[in-house]
C-alpha cells in the first residue's frame, strides 16, 4: 500500500505538507491540498487513523462497554448510542464484556492504547481504571466514583410500581427472582419492591440469579432455584430476558399464565412483546437512556459544560398478557 512519503513524491509537496494535510492542523495551499487530494484518490491511500489520533490527540472513536451482546435490551441501547455518535461523526466500537472484570480491564488498555476519544461504561467493574484512563468516561447503572456522572433508569421506583401492580391484581403470594448482586439496578430494583411490600404489610420470597444473559446459565440458575415458581400467584423476574425463561419453564409445566402465575419483568425490550405470554413489564427508557449516555459523554468531549450529577430516568408500566386478567 502507498505511504505518505509516495504521496508527498507523486503530489510534488513535502512529506510536511502532505502530513498536515492529513490532520488538517494547519493550513495547506488549496493547490497543494487538491494535488495530494488526487493522488490519494488514485492509489486507494487510507491513513493511519492511530497515528492520527496520537499526532492530533484527537480520536473519532467512541467505545461502548456492554455487558453482554445477546440480550436485546442492550442491542437496542447500543443502536440509539450507534446513531448520535454516527451523526456527530464519531465511529462507535463495541467492547463485550461478559460482565468479566479481567475482559473489561484488557478492553480499557487496549482503549487507552487507540486514544479513543471517550467510554460508555454499562454496568463496569473496573472502576480505579476508568477513574485513572484519562479519558472521558460516562457510565450506565453502576457507579464508577463522583467524577464519573452515571445514567441509569429509576430502578428503585420500577421496582415498587412492579409491587403494586402484583397488588392490585390480587396477588398474596409474590416471589422476587433477582439479578446477581453485582448488578447495583437490580439491587435498587430489589430494595422498591421489598419496601412497598413492607409498607403492605406483606413479606416476598427472595430468590437469586446469577447470570442474565447465557441461557444456558439462565437454566442452571432456574433448576437450582430452592423454591417451586408454580407455588406462587405473583412473580417479577429483575429483567425480561429472565422472565422468558421464567415463562417457558412455567408453560412446559402447564401453568396457566396469568389465571395462576403473573409475571412482571423489567426493561421493556423487544422480546416483551413477541414472546407467547407477552409480557408486563417495566419499561426502561431506552432511547432517552442511550440519548443521555451520547450526549453527556459527546459534550465533554467537546469541551462543553455536563451534568454533575447522576441522571435517573422513570420508568413505567407496560400492561400486557402475563398479567391481564
Ligand atoms: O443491569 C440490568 C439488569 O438487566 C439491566 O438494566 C437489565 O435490566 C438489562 O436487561
Amino acid at each position: 500500500m502507498a505511504n505518505i512519503r509516495e504521496i508527498a513524491e507523486k503530489a510534488g509537496v513535502s512529506i510536511a505538507t502532505v502530513s498536515r494535510y492529513l490532520n488538517g492542523t494547519e493550513r495547506v495551499s488549496k493547490e497543494s491540498g487538491s494535488k495530494i487530494q488526487r493522488e490519494i484518490d488514485r492509489v486507494g491511500y487510507v491513513p493511519n487513523a492511530l497515528a492520527k489520533a496520537i499526532f492530533t490527540k484527537k480520536s473519532e472513536v467512541i467505545a461502548l462497554m456492554i455487558p453482554n451482546i445477546v440480550n436485546p435490551f442492550f442491542n437496542q441501547l447500543a443502536t440509539v448510542i450507534e446513531e448520535l455518535c454516527h451523526e456527530k461523526g464519531y465511529t462507535l466500537m463495541l467492547c463485550n464484556t461478559e460482565d468479566n472484570k479481567e475482559k473489561e480491564a484488557k478492553y480499557i488498555d487496549v482503549l487507552k492504547a487507540h486514544r479513543v476519544a471517550g467510554i460508555i461504561a454499562s454496568r463496569p467493574k473496573c472502576k480505579e481504571q476508568y477513574l485513572n484512563c484519562n479519558i472521558p468516561v460516562v457510565s450506565f447503572e453502576n457507579k464508577i466514583g463522583d467524577s464519573i456522572v452515571s445514567v441509569s433508569s429509576d430502578n428503585y421506583d420500577g421496582g415498587r410500581i412492579a409491587f403494586e401492580h402484583l397488588y392490585e391484581k390480587g396477588c398474596r403470594k409474590i416471589l422476587h427472582i433477582k439479578g446477581p448482586d453485582t448488578f447495583d439496578a437490580t439491587e435498587q430494583r430489589y430494595a422498591g419492591f421489598s419496601d412497598a411490600a413492607r409498607e403492605r404489610d406483606m413479606e416476598v420470597d427472595v430468590v437469586n440469579f446469577k447470570t442474565d444473559f447465557n441461557l444456558k446459565m439462565l437454566s442452571e440458575d432456574l433448576n437450582n432455584l430452592d423454591c417451586k415458581i408454580e407455588d406462587y400467584d405473583g412473580v417479577f423476574v429483575f429483567n425480561d430476558i429472565a422472565a422468558a425463561v421464567i415463562i417457558k419453564y412455567l408453560k412446559a409445566n402447564n401453568v396457566d399464565i396469568p389465571k395462576d402465575v403473573k409475571i412482571i419483568g423489567f426493561d421493556d425490550s423487544f422480546i416483551s412483546e413477541l414472546i407467547n405470554v407477552s409480557l408486563t413489564t417495566i419499561r426502561q427508557p431506552i432511547e432517552e437512556l442511550g440519548e443521555a449516555l451520547a450526549r453527556i459523554l459527546l459534550d465533554e468531549i467537546e469541551g462543553k459544560e455536563v451534568p454533575k450529577d447522576d441522571i435517573m430516568i422513570k420508568t413505567e408500566i407496560i400492561e400486557r398478557e402475563t398479567t391481564l386478567v
